[in-house]
């Protein structure tokens, strides 16, 4: 372990990919601990210690680890200055930080029912019968063990799914109205706001294409297309600089 920044995080995860766009879009290099999820390696003693919630991302940079994507994004944002991610304005910056707090609330919320039930067959080693009693008991926060539990017990419900899919309309239609104004989500410039928000669009459009089809969110699409044209998204999104990444699942 060698490099200052050190990430541990997930391939197919939303919060993973928006931390690791982050990196890209900066030019930093890091050295990459991959972690499979639905082997429950996030709960292992030592990964604990970095991530008291037992979740990724955590980034570790000089030895001290930093956690939560938003908070993660903002931080290497301050501490290496090239490329800003922040606009200047504070107006602007007020925005940023909305589009944050909006993607933790409810575009993540949108995203992660259906996400790991599409995931839900690679943990049934851990979930099935014998194993579960042991995987539950090492997750460290209640809202994540009652989370697992459900999986355990068959998965979430047809209303929760629903539910989701209704969230993800959400997301759509507040993105397209934003982009009304401007290209980006905060300010004149891609910002943290886009890099926050484009892991979610892009699995919404991975769980529900017909979302994005017939000429629907035109703005949103555009956005995303912007998005995707730039060196960092292939990067970030079709992380390859691991070799962990070429056995573990991408959505
Ligand atoms: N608020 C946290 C959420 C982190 C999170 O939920 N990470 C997911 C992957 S996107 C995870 O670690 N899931 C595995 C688990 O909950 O056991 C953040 O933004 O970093």
């Amino acid at each position: 372990m060698n490099a200052p920044l050190q990430l541990y995080h997930g391939l197919a995860s939303t919060c993973s990919k928006k931390v690791r766009l982050c990196l890209y879009e900066k030019g930093l290099e890091f050295e990459s601990h991959l972690l499979d999820l639905q082997k429950f390696e996030q709960h292992r003693p030592e990964y604990l210690r970095l991530n008291p919630n037992g979740v990724v991302p955590t980034l570790v940079h000089e030895g001290k680890p930093i956690i939560e994507s938003n908070v993660i994004i903002e931080y290497i944002d301050d501490c290496f200055p090239q490329n800003p991610l922040s606009p200047a304005a504070p107006f602007d910056r007020a925005q940023m930080r909305l589009w944050m707090k909006f993607s933790e609330d409810t575009a993540y919320q949108a995203v992660y029912a259906p996400t790991w039930q599409k995931l839900r067959s690679r943990a049934k080693e851990g979930l099935a019968a014998k194993a579960a009693e042991q995987t539950l008991s090492r997750i460290p926060t209640a809202e994540r063990r009652e989370r697992w539990q459900k999986m355990a017990r068959g998965g979430f419900s047809a209303a929760e799914i629903e539910q989701a899919y209704e969230r993800m309309r959400v997301c759509l239609a507040k993105v397209e109205d934003a982009l009304a104004e401007s290209q980006w989500l905060a300010g004149r410039s891609y910002s943290l706001a886009d890099t926050a928000m484009v892991p979610f669009i892009d699995r919404i459009r991975n769980l529900r294409p017909d979302f994005l089809a017939q000429g629907q969110y035109l703005r949103a699409q555009e956005w995303y297309a912007r998005i995707r044209a730039r060196p960092a998204f292939d990067k970030a999104f079709n992380f390859k600089d691991d070799p962990r990444a070429a056995e573990l699942p991408n959505l």
